[in-house]
């Protein structure tokens, strides 16, 4: 798809939306195939512009995030898992929302972030004006939501959350029609749970739909109500002939009921992970029903945006994005998924024309597009091609850096009490960079253990996460913290111990300062009961905190839900 750019010195540039979906597989949407599924309001989009056959993202969504906000592999931005602190944006990486703000853009962010938990990483501190939605992988809850942050102070809502995060985006729009706008839409449905008003399930369950499934494309159809609303404000406020839309989902899909005979799903790195459906439309500009084969990816939208904003690209450093607006690059795709160390055992894929060189295969795309026959044997010299590319491109993706969480931040004005989340904690004795030999762990998901230590990371969900099992002395689990403002603080934990495992004794130490305490009941193990415990005087600087067992249990010492450090004097 090749269009004319947009003059740079047009004196309004366009405005932007963009629409992501979160774990709608390429196959989820009427315009792909799926003659099930009811997404009127996504196939339109398809109609009236460009909708791409070949379109990828990454295996899951963090990844996917970040390339779209940088225009780079994710790799070298910071992120390397979607929790325990590996979903983190550098702090010096450049997004799209800032490269719109020098052009004069108003930017807005409703929905999931998942680019950084902590204040220093949050969209207003990535130059979004205004944001609306949660940091982490995924809500507990989407119905009167209690994860919902305004500029990053919390706020309690009413309803569905596609619901109010397309009335936040309908206000920003109205909100700046007579300014140039990027507006980030970004729903995080269909990613589990599966909760959406029945009348859209049963709409399917009619239809033969299994359960599952039936919930997943119900939350779409909601969803595609949500968007047809949003695309007739850009139409009452007369915005949409300069408006480019970009629609997208984050990873492969999760539904099995139609799959377009693609192999694989969300999470690998088979074409069922990695393609997702992508249209824009742009009035008088991209050409109405068009279909691009070319093999396209997400991180090709930073530069697309850029040029149709008609904003100079960051010259130093590797942007690796290409414009969809240009003919297609000569070019591989790389993709990969671990949730710790990236290297050639993780979960990998290289595409290069119609050639495919997973960890063990070789695919032939145009031939073979739903990945069934190997020809690594017969074609072994395009395969060690094709595995050397890999290997030169994970080398440089991964000289110099560490894959561990950012330290956080403690002490902060805006931020205070700061809340120190089990899934960001390393158990102590194990690698640093939590290297896992196998790849992704298996579920339940648990860090690698140090020696004889039992002590385990549960996750329920990030509102019910506990460090829990810990029962030796010098169990525990740490943190990396950078204490911006030397003082007193204040502790407070939240934690649940059934009344007969009462009575263990924990220690935090936080560098040189330490505090001790008895572990009291609560109504149950699972009923978590927030306790002050003391204060601790902390000086500036990087440090670690950890907490431990002191005393032999023979029960768990607790199950530790929080802990929470608040500055409260010099
Ligand atoms: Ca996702």
């Amino acid at each position: 798809m090749a269009v004319p750019a947009v003059a740079a010195a047009q004196t309004r540039p366009p405005n932007i939306v963009l629409i992501l979906t979160d774990d709608q597989g390429w196959w989820d949407v009427g315009r792909n195939g799926n003659t099930a599924i009811e997404t009127p309001a996504m196939d339109r989009l398809a109609a009236e512009g460009v909708s791409f056959q070949r379109f990828y993202a990454s295996p899951v969504c963090a990844p996917t995030r970040a390339s779209i906000m940088t225009g780079r592999y994710y790799l070298r931005t910071g992120i390397y898992n979607t929790r325990f602190g590996g979903d983190t944006l550098d702090a010096n990486e450049i997004t799209i929302a800032q490269l719109l703000q020098t052009r004069g853009y108003r930017t807005g962010l409703f929905g999931k972030w998942h680019l950084g938990h902590y204040r220093r990483f949050h969209p207003d501190r990535r130059a979004f004006h205004r944001w609306v939605g949660f940091t982490q992988g995924h809500v507990e809850r989407y119905f009167h939501p209690d994860q919902l942050l305004d500029n990053g102070k919390p706020v309690k809502a009413r309803g569905h959350l596609t619901d109010l995060f397309t009335d936040c985006a309908i206000d920003f729009v109205k909100d700046n029609r007579e300014r140039p706008f990027f507006l980030y839409l970004a729903y995080n449905v269909p990613h589990s749970p599966n909760y959406v008003e029945n009348r859209w399930t049963e709409r399917y369950l009619k239809k033969g739909v299994p359960l599952e499934d039936a919930q997943i494309y119900g939350m779409l159809s909601h969803c595609d109500e949500n968007i047809g609303r949003l695309l007739r404000t850009l139409d009452d406020q007369g915005l949409r002939d300069n408006t480019l839309v970009v629609f997208l989902s984050d990873n492969g899909g999760v539904s099995k009921y139609f799959k377009a005979g693609l192999r694989g799903q969300k999470a690998s790195a088979y074409e069922g992970g990695i393609r997702v459906p992508c249209f824009l439309r742009w009035p008088g500009r991209i050409e109405p029903g068009t279909e691009d084969k070319s093999a396209r990816a997400a991180m090709d939208l930073f530069p697309t945006i850029a040029e149709v904003a008609g904003v100079p690209m960051p010259k130093d450093r590797p942007i690796d994005g290409k414009s969809l607006l240009a003919p297609p690059p000569d070019r591989a795709l790389f993709h990969i998924w671990d949730r710790f160390q990236p290297s050639l055992r993780s979960n990998w894929s290289i595409t290069r024309g119609r050639h495919k060189l997973t960890r063990t295969e070789l695919f032939d795309l145009e031939a073979d597009p739903s990945e069934k026959v190997n020809l690594k044997a017969q074609q072994p010299e395009v395969a060690a091609r094709l595995q050397r590319e890999f290997e030169t491109w994970l080398a440089e993706m991964t000289r110099g850096r560490r894959f561990e969480p950012a330290a956080i931040e403690v002490g902060r004005a805006d931020d205070n009490p700061v809340e120190l989340h089990p899934s960001w904690a390393i158990v102590p004795g194990t690698n640093v960079t939590w290297a896992s030999p196998g790849g992704t762990p298996s579920k339940p998901e648990a860090l690698p253990r140090s020696g004889a230590s039992t002590v385990n990371y549960s996750f329920a969900g990030y509102d019910w996460d506990t460090i829990d099992s810990w029962r030796k002395p010098g169990d525990g689990a740490e943190w990396k913290l950078n204490v911006v403002a030397a003082g007193r603080y204040r502790v407070r934990f939240a934690y649940g111990c059934r009344a007969s495992a009462a009575g263990g004794r924990w220690r935090l130490e936080v560098g040189r300062s330490v505090l001790e305490g008895v572990v009291l009941a609560t109504p149950g193990r699972n009923v978590f009961q927030e306790f002050d415990v003391g204060e601790l005087r902390l000086a500036a600087g990087l440090v670690i905190a950890r907490i431990s067992v002191t005393q032999e249990r023979k029960e768990e010492l607790m199950a530790l839900n929080r802990i929470w450090l608040e500055r409260i004097g010099r």
